[in-house]
């Protein structure tokens, strides 16, 4: 065994010597520098603020001799990606004020701003602050936005679960002011007393991010076993309401580090609504206290638990908590995995209608659909309730009766195609923005997701499978933010011009996709699945999904 003592990383001690998040930032916002520090970076991004620069237009410059296109990524954190009107066009008006004329919904009921210079983050997080809306804890080694199932937080759902995600954001937010004194408030960060953080995080806060997603109690669009911490709501015999509490998923690998792997949570307990903030506080503590400050691709909390084995994890909560954990109650055997997509009446009389938004990029386009100028019309008229879900689309709901038909004329007439015109892959495939703005992506996602769904979905129609759904999910590098590892076809950035292709995912979340093929040109993609597709079409039971297929038969 190595006595090697090993270093804590550099972003540990930036952290350490931030003042709770304050750094030099407030100083770098003011000169006339157009990128910051790397210290600055690294405690931007507690701020939900990323340092990036347009990759399409680095090679070129850096020819000419010219410094990097310096721009900014702004995540805002959407708890359950609840908004109302007045919100939903404070962002509107954000993306063109401030971004690049666009609002790209994420994975997890976010939203981002690109393209922002340095000069419009103060007035970004002003208008945010204005609207009830934040950056801060969006991103950094926090507990990030809580996601939850659209449908819980609807009409039928009672209080506490409506607002459990905004309750748990609100719950394990860091209480630094940092944020607000450098963003906000104008920087008074020099003279301001530090005041103390949360137990669970003090100076140097979480080893890494840490995610927390809440479940419909029959359906798992939120990936609920993809997370650090995921509730499922469940209602015990001796204790009545409550969540199955399960813990140490993540999806994130690197092809530099063996040692990196995608892990389902085990379900650890049951807990009731008063115990819920305690327990999570307490797996809060054990990863604060156990996870891995030396090596940042290993520090997420999944690696705590397969380290040491799940039971033994479950007992380091005991001893902190201080007493024994409940059992869990025994999973649903059968996920459903609803997209929220086309319209629906609800219980009170009122309508909604899921939105499919491609790569979660709401924008016009020239001649085509006008997402953005419908979004905006329908705040403006009606006082509606926007949902962002965990598949990048946008629910918009409680629509009285009265405005039902307006609201579908404005869909139509800014050319936004109802769900019944949607093709079976297009209308769950997901892929990340990868380039030309993620600093980590090895190739491209987002803007060759429609071509891909394209030679996708020929494929399956060559075959008299052209009705069969498909999930398909595509991301430019390892880290998975698409969640392709739990995808029925999972499409993983390799090399500048390769991906590697895994199947066999569920689309219900619940089971890890395998790798099939290595380093496959984007062209050949649809080519490598055909055998595969030959054999659904010809032995797949009727009702098969393409993922259940491949793991009742494997892919030898
Ligand atoms: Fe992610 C890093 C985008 C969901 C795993 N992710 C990034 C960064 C910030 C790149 C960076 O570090 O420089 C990407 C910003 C690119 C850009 O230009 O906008 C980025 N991640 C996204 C989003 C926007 C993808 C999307 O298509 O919507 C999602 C934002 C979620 C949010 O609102 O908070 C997003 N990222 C995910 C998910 C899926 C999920 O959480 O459900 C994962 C896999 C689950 C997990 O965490 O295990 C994910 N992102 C990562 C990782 C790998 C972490 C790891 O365990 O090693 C990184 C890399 C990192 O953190 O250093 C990363
Ligand atoms: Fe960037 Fe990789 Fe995430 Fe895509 S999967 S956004 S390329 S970090």
């Amino acid at each position: 065994m190595s006595t090697e003592t090993k270093q804590e990383t550099a972003v540990e001690v930036i952290k350490r010597s931030s003042h709770y998040l304050r750094g030099e930032i407030g100083r770098e916002l003011d000169n006339d520098v157009a990128s910051v520090s790397n210290e600055s970076e690294q405690i931007l991004k507690f701020h939900g603020i990323y340092a990036q620069d347009n990759r399409d237009v680095r090679r070129e410059r850096a020819l000419k001799g010219e410094e990097l296109d310096y721009i900014f990524m702004i995540r805002v954190a959407i708890p359950g990606g609840r908004l109302t009107t007045d919100q939903w066009l404070a962002l509107d008006g954000a993306s063109s004020d401030i971004a690049d004329g666009t609002i790209r919904l994420t994975t997890r009921q976010a939203v981002q701003f690109h393209g922002v210079v340095k000069d419009g983050l103060r007035p970004l997080a002003r208008s945010l602050d204005a609207h009830l809306m934040t950056s801060f804890g969006a991103c950094g080694d926090v507990v990030r936005n809580v996601v939850s199932c659209p449908e819980l937080q609807g009409n039928e759902a009672d209080e506490r679960l409506r607002e459990i995600s905004r309750h748990l954001t609100r719950s394990f937010r860091a209480t630094t002011e940092a944020h607000w004194e450098i963003f906000v408030n104008g920087d008074k960060a020099a003279s301001r007393e530090v005041a103390d953080e949360r137990p669970f995080y003090g100076e140097t806060y979480l080893p890494r991010k840490f995610k927390i997603a809440v479940a419909h109690p029959d359906e798992n669009c939120v990936d609920v076993l993809a997370q650090d911490v995921g509730l499922i709501p469940g209602v015990h015999p001796e204790v009545g309401e409550g969540f199955n509490l399960l813990v140490g998923g993540g999806l994130g690998r690197a092809y530099a580090n063996p040692d990196t792997f995608a892990r389902l949570a085990d379900a650890m307990t049951f807990v009731t609504y008063d115990e819920v903030d305690e327990v999570i506080a307490a797996v809060l503590v054990t990863y604060r206290e156990l996870g891995d400050r030396t090596e940042r691709k290993r520090a997420r909390m999944k690696y705590v638990v397969a380290d040491m084995g799940f039971e033994q994890f479950r007992k380091e909560i005991e001893v902190r908590l201080g007493r024994e954990l409940r059992e869990p109650l025994p999973l649903p055997e059968h996920f459903d995995a609803d997209d929220h997509l086309g319209w629906k009446t609800c219980s009170d009389g009122t309508h909604q209608v899921g939105v499919r938004v491609s790569a979660g990029r709401v924008r016009d386009d020239d001649g085509g659909t006008r997402l953005r100028s419908a979004l905006r019309l329908i705040a403006q008229r009606h006082p509606v309730t926007f949902f962002l879900t965990p598949q990048q689309d946008i629910v918009i709901s409680a629509i009285p009766e009265s405005a039902r038909d307006e609201v579908q004329e404005i869909l139509r007439n800014h050319a936004v195609r109802p769900d019944a015109e949607l093709g079976n892959v297009e209308r769950t495939a997901l892929a990340c923005p990868a380039l030309p703005t993620c600093g980590q992506a090895l190739t491209e996602a987002e803007r060759r997701l429609p071509e891909l769904v394209g030679t996708i979905e020929g494929a399956l129609a060559s075959r008299q499978l052209g009705r069969r759904a498909l999930q398909l999910r595509m991301t430019g590098c390892p880290n998975g933010c698409a969640r392709p590892a739990v995808a029925e076809v999972g499409i993983v950035g390799r090399t500048k011009s390769t991906y590697d292709v895994y199947v066999g995912g569920g689309p219900r979340g619940d089971r890890l996709a395998t790798l099939y093929r290595e380093k496959v040109p984007f062209d050949e993609i649809a080519v490598v699945l055909g055998p595969l597709f030959d054999r659904w079409e010809l032995k797949g039971d009727e009702d098969e999904s393409f993922g259940d297929f491949i793991t009742r038969v494997g892919v030898a």
